[in-house]
């Protein structure tokens, strides 16, 4: 399963930090990727950046992996399942290794986009304040991912009460939490609270020097898990 060679990967590289590559300007973007690479994990990466870049999916993936071993797509996939289908055939063709789902459209939408060998993360609640993803509808969404054995979770690393709660109703399933630096959230006190995986844009997009903020950030999480 993609989970657990994005696991060996993190033990491979000793870290667990998704670099957010949230940076419209191309140039910007490649040089903090080339400056923080050997702090990363992988890059998770929103479908229109490619074409903000001017570029390809196919050309802007396979650059990004020659720094990173992974790519996950923010796609935030929310279809019925034959949408779900087409667009995440797409997009694995591309050169993406995970995609990231919505859950609220049911279990079949969300079984449309596993393959063998790649990736689906299922959001379970986000980061931006007055989200409506009350704890029930989290928990619930966190125990469909179980269910459908995804490879792992999408949880606000900003909201260490609602994060836990989702750990909690599917301990088997990795989270990956974005919510830190900018948004609020302490990588340390996530990790303590159920995240495996942090995402991380803008604190290490914006630093005057991205290696060492990306560094620090990998080290937090190595803190409490090693
Ligand atoms: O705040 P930043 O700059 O560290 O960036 C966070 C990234 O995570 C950014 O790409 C944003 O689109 C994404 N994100 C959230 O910030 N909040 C959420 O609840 C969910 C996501 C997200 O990535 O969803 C899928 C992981």
């Amino acid at each position: 399963m993609f989970r657990d060679a994005l696991e060996q990967a993190a033990k491979e590289r000793q870290s667990r930090l998704v670099l957010a590559l949230d940076e419209p300007d191309s140039k910007k973007a490649f040089s903090v990727l080339r400056k923080t690479a050997k702090y990363l994990l992988c890059v998770k990466l929103h479908p229109e950046m490619p074409l903000i870049w001017k570029t390809t999916h196919e050309k802007a993936i396979s650059k990004i992996k020659k720094h990173v071993p992974y790519v996950i797509l923010d796609a935030k996939l929310a279809d019925i399942g034959s949408s779900n289908a087409f667009k995440s055939d797409y997009y694995f063709a591309q050169g993406v290794d995970a995609i990231i789902a919505h859950g609220f459209p049911g279990m079949d939408s969300v079984k449309s986009i596993q393959r063998d060998g790649k990736g689906v993360f299922l959001l379970c609640a986000m980061t931006s304040p007055g989200h409506l993803f009350s704890e029930e509808l989290a928990v619930k969404l966190a125990a469909m991912g179980q269910q459908l054995n995804v490879d792992g979770l999408v949880a606000p690393g900003n909201q260490y009460e609602l994060l836990s709660k989702i750990h909690a109703a599917a301990p088997a399933l990795p989270i990956a939490s974005p919510g830190l630096g900018t948004q609020g959230g302490d990588a340390k006190l996530a990790a303590q609270n159920g995240t495996r995986y942090a995402i991380v844009g803008r604190s290490i997009l914006t630093a005057e020097k991205p290696g060492i903020e990306a560094r620090r950030t990998r080290d937090a999480v190595n803190e409490v898990l090693k």
